[in-house]
């Protein structure tokens, strides 16, 4: 197994050992010098942070676990991985093949479990299997449209010795992913585009998986084409660009949202029109006819109708329609869009400062923003909540893969394990976290993984409003301002970063923010800081669920 993994290049994974998993790790020994083993302090952190490496590398992530609650502390970073098509190998050690369905100890059923949130999930017994398993089990993660598969290898199987095939045949029948678009579907596109009068690009995950960015910049400045980025797509068109319209959606800016209920012709490349994008779907875009490029064929057609379906690789379809349609300008419609812009969202003017001491949370976004610009390289890794919408819509998105978040599936206590295995994707380059206190409480524990490993390249934004914070927002604007389970107490942040090791700041004043992250950018080690920001804000603009994006809140309504 570990000749596996270095045969297919990894050289890096994440994980806790236990009983059933114990070959491997014996066998593990023998290639540390090779195969780096980053021990975590959950298997919840395991996977994350293998999210966080592929995320930030464009890679496979590897994780390892037991059998029985090892395996299944993996569930949530599948499953994540799976909605954000996020290219994962999973290991885990089972129960010896004579004890199967058994309930011995530590048992279950994972690739049962695993079925429904993976790719493939593979359970082996035979050792003579694991090298076309492994070689299928990357390829399958790291092809069509990325996503997360299970080797599940019982114990019996880990021990037995074998003379290996390393030369082993795929078996994988019916599975060939398209690269290329149908051409003449590229064709039909090229001239809806070309004819367009108000076109509309919308950029999502696959632009990034695929390393199409360039693609969708020469396609939108031969087109004159306006483009939305949806919160995955965030990075793969420059903000600072004047064809940039920044995120649609459910927080997305008013104006990118007009765009898209106007638009004449719709270009979605690599996204799935997500319910946070579409808002109710039958309202969505009624004035466009749709051109959806995507890499899975079953995402086509599925939640909005299309005029133009292509199954491809964003960037070769990109580049085939590109080289179809000759210059066009559209100043009028980008003028209108602009226009909607200025009345509608000044960029950061929305949040009202209750008195001029308070810390508002745009102020830490401002003083980030700042200095990640000024700085050098930087990722920056969200968790889940108000802060990750402050961090999409405040922070000027330049770069593919600058953004990492849990989006599909939303999973709090992604952000620091996640940003362990950005770190060592990218170990001259800053990372950031930016996290609520309640997703920093669910998985900080990573720091202490962090320092063990020395890593000492990621910095920690808490915004802590003593509250979780978005389901107090739906409460406030949508239940009567019950906050039943929401506010929430903590220890002090600064003082458990010291506990770890690591260095610790309490901010309470806009004044004192560009001086923390100075002193995080001068720390040579992890530095954590406690941003105690203003407790009621809310982000805004907002769709309420299941509404049409057409109708947005876009202030604080009248107390
Ligand atoms: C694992 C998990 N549990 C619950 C939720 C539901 N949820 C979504 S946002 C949120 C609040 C997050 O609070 P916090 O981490 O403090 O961030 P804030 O919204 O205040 O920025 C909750 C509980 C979730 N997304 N993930």
């Amino acid at each position: 197994m570990c000749e596996a993994l270095v045969r297919e290049g990894v050289e890096v994974m994440f994980g806790i050992p236990g009983g059933a998993i114990m070959p491997f790790y014996h066998a593990m020994w023998e290639y540390r010098d090779r195969l780096r083993h980053v021990l975590c302090r959950h298997e919840q952190g395991a996977g994350h942070a293998a999210e966080g490496y592929a995320r930030a590398s464009g890679r496979v992530g590897v994780c390892v676990a037991t059998s029985g609650p090892g395996a299944t502390n993996l569930v949530t970073p599948i499953a994540d991985a799976f909605m954000d098509s996020t290219p994962m190998v999973i290991l885990t050690g089972q129960v010896g093949s004579h004890l199967l369905g058994t309930d011995a100890f530590q048992e279950t059923d994972f690739t049962g479990i695993t079925i429904p949130i993976t790719k493939h999930s593979y359970l082996v017994t035979d050792a003579a299997e694991l090298p076309r398993v492994f070689r299928e089990a990357f390829y399958l993660a790291s092809s069509g449209r990325r996503g997360p598969v299970v080797i599940d290898v019982t114990k019996d199987a880990q021990q037995a010795r074998v003379i290996p095939d390393w030369e082993p045949e795929m078996e994988l029948p019916g599975y060939a992913p398209r690269a290329d678009g149908e051409s003449r579907s590229i064709a039909q596109a090229a001239r809806l585009l070309t004819n367009a009068q108000r076109p509309l690009i919308m950029a999502g995950n696959g632009v990034i998986m695929s390393g199409a960015h360039g693609a969708l910049l020469a396609l939108a400045e031969r087109t004159g084409t306006p483009v939305v980025t949806t919160l995955h797509g965030l990075g793969a068109f420059p903000e600072d660009h004047p064809l940039a319209l920044g995120m649609p959606g459910m927080h997305g800016w008013v104006h990118a949202n007009r765009a898209i209920q106007e638009c004449d012709v719709l270009v979605n490349v690599g996204g799935r029109f997500d319910d946070r994008v579409t808002g109710k779907a039958s309202t969505f875009a009624p004035r466009a006819r749709v051109i959806h490029i995507d890499i899975d064929p079953s995402e086509i057609g599925k939640l909005i109708p299309v005029t133009v379906g292509i199954v491809g690789d964003a960037r070769r379809v990109l580049e085939a329609m590109t080289r179809l349609i000759p210059e066009r300008r559209h100043d009028a419609w980008v003028a209108h869009i602009r226009e909607m812009q200025a009345t509608h969202q000044p960029r950061q003017a929305y949040m009202r400062r209750p008195d001029t001491s308070a810390l508002m949370p745009h102020d830490v976004f401002d003083g980030l923003n700042a200095a990640l610009h000024a700085r050098g390289p930087y990722r920056v890794v969200t968790d889940v909540g108000q802060h990750q919408m402050w961090t999409a819509q405040l922070l000027d998105w330049r770069r593919p893969r600058t953004l990492i978040t849990s989006g599909g599936a939303g999973t709090m206590g992604f952000a620091v394990p996640a940003a362990l295995g950005a770190a060592i994707a990218a170990p001259d380059e800053t990372i950031w976290v930016v996290v609520g206190d309640g997703g920093f409480q669910m998985t900080n524990q990573e720091i202490a993984t962090i320092r063990q490993e020395g890593i000492t390249n990621i910095k920690i934004a808490v915004v802590n409003n003593g509250y979780l914070g978005m389901v107090r927002q739906w409460q406030e604007l949508f239940e009567q301002r019950r906050y039943s389970g929401t506010p929430l107490s903590g220890p002090d942040f600064a003082k458990l970063a010291e506990a770890y090791g690591a260095m610790g700041l309490t901010v309470t004043h806009a004044g004192q923010v560009d001086d923390a992250i100075d002193a995080a950018y001068a720390t040579p080690d992890v530095v954590v800081i406690d941003f105690r920001v203003e407790r009621e804000v809310n982000v805004f603009p907002m769709v309420p669920q299941g509404k049409s994006i057409g109708e947005m809140i876009t202030d604080q309504p009248a107390a």
